[in-house]
C-alpha cells in the first residue's frame, strides 16, 4: 500500500536544507547562514506578537541613514538579526537598512558569506498591529577582493561596500518572514520557491508550500495610488486601464495596499498580480531599496515564474552602486508586469 504521510512525517527547516545538502544543490556553510537567520525570525515574531505588551511599540528616538524615525522594534529586530549572523560563524559581512555602512564581522570561522537584511519592513505598522517582515538575501564573498588589511580601516571599507554592492543575479539565496496571521518564511536557494509556516507548538517553521508557483495572471494591483499625480503618463494610463472594467469583460482589478512590503508581496505571490512601488516626481527612484528590498524579492518571483522589473530592466541586472540605493519596482505575475512594461517603453 501507498505509504500515507503521518502526520508526524513532517519536513521542517532543518530536515529541507539538510536534505538539500545532501543533493549537492546548497552548500553546507551556507545552510548554517539561513537556520541562524530562522532563529533570528523566530526571535522576532515573538517580539512582533508581543511588542504591545512589553513596550517595544512606538519611536525608539532616533533616525536610520534614510532620514526615517526608527521604531524600537526596528532597532532591536537590528541587534537580533546582526547577533545570529555573528553567531553562525559563517558570515564575513553584513548590511541592514538599519546601518549606514555595511559591517565586517570579527567572528567568522569558514564560509565568510555576505548578508543584506532589513530586519523589519513595514515596521510602521507596528502599532497598528498590521502585517510586517523581515528580508535577506545571501552573496558569496565577491571574488574583486578579499577581506583584507584589517589595519586599513579606509580601505576595509571599500571592500565591505565592494562585496556588498553585488548585482541580485549573483545571490546565492533569498527570502523573508513575514510575521502576521502566521508566521511564513519563504525561501529561495536558486531551486525553486519553498514556504515554510512556524509552528509553534514545537518551534519548528514546517514545509507547507513546496515549489510556489506565482499564477500566470492575477487581479489584484497593489500601489499606493496616492502618488499618482507625481507618476509618469505612462504609468497613469496604465492604472486607469486596469480600472476600465469593459476592457476586463466587465470586471475591473481589485486595488488592495497594506503598505507593508512583505506583506503586499506574498499575496501577489500567492493570489497573483502585481505590487509597484514607481518613482514619483518627488522621488524618480521610488521608495525600495535595491540591495535588502527589491533584489531578493526579484530572486522569489523569478524563481516563482513571476518577473520583477524596474519598469526599464529587470530589477536582478542592476549593478549597485551604494548600498542604499533606490529602484523603481514593479514585481508579480508575468501578464501584469509585461503589460505595464509596455506602458513605459
Ligand atoms: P508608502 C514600508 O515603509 C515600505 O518600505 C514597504 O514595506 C511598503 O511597501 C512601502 O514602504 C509603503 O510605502 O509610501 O506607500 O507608505
Amino acid at each position: 500500500p501507498a505509504q500515507t504521510k503521518s502526520e508526524y512525517d513532517l519536513v521542517t527547516l532543518t530536515s529541507f536544507l539538510l536534505k538539500e545538502q545532501a543533493k549537492g544543490t546548497m552548500d553546507g556553510e551556507l545552510a548554517i547562514v539561513l537556520s541562524s537567520i530562522a532563529v533570528a525570525c523566530k526571535q522576532i515574531a515573538s517580539l512582533v506578537t508581543r511588542a504591545g505588551i512589553s513596550n517595544l511599540t512606538g519611536l525608539a528616538g532616533a533616525a536610520n541613514i534614510q532620514g526615517e524615525d526608527q521604531k524600537k522594534l526596528d532597532v532591536v529586530s537590528n541587534e537580533v538579526f546582526c547577533n545570529a549572523l555573528r553567531a553562525s560563524g559563517r558570515t564575513g559581512i553584513i548590511a541592514s537598512e538599519e546601518e549606514d555602512l555595511p559591517v565586517s564581522v570579527e567572528e567568522t570561522y569558514s564560509g565568510n558569506y555576505v548578508v543584506v537584511f532589513d530586519p523589519l519592513d513595514g515596521s510602521s505598522n507596528i502599532d497598528a498591529g498590521i502585517s510586517t517582515g523581515s528580508i535577506f538575501g545571501i552573496y558569496a564573498p565577491s571574488e574583486e577582493c578579499a577581506i583584507e588589511d584589517m589595519d586599513d580601516p579606509e580601505k576595509m571599507m571599500q571592500n565591505c561596500v565592494l562585496n556588498v554592492c553585488q548585482p541580485g543575479s549573483s545571490l546565492l539565496a533569498s527570502g523573508y518572514c513575514l510575521y502576521s496571521s502566521s508566521t511564513v518564511l519563504v525561501l529561495t536557494i536558486g531551486h525553486g520557491v519553498f514556504g515554510f509556516t512556524y509552528d509553534s507548538q514545537i518551534g519548528e517553521f514546517v514545509l507547507s508550500h513546496p515549489d510556489l508557483k506565482v499564477p500566470e495572471e492575477g487581479k489584484i494591483y497593489a500601489f499606493n495610488e496616492g502618488n499618482y499625480e507625481g507618476w509618469e503618463t505612462g504609468l497613469r494610463d496604465y492604472m486607469d486601464s486596469l480600472k476600465n472594467a469593459s476592457k476586463w469583460g466587465g470586471k475591473p482589478y481589485s486595488a488592495r495596499y497594506i503598505g507593508s512590503l512583505v506583506g503586499d508581496f506574498h499575496r501577489t505571490l500567492l493570489y497573483g498580480g502585481i505590487y509597484g512601488y514607481p518613482g514619483d516626481t518627488r522621488n524618480p527612484n521610488g521608495k525600495l531599496r535595491l540591495l535588502y528590498e527589491c533584489a531578493p524579492m526579484s530572486m522569489i518571483i523569478e524563481q516563482a515564474g513571476g518577473v520583477g522589473s524596474t519598469g526599464r530592466g529587470r530589477v536582478l541586472d542592476v549593478m549597485p552602486e551604494k548600498v542604499h540605493q533606490r529602484v523603481p519596482l514593479f514585481i508579480g505575475s508575468k501578464k501584469e508586469v509585461e503589460y505595464l512594461e509596455s506602458f513605459l517603453k
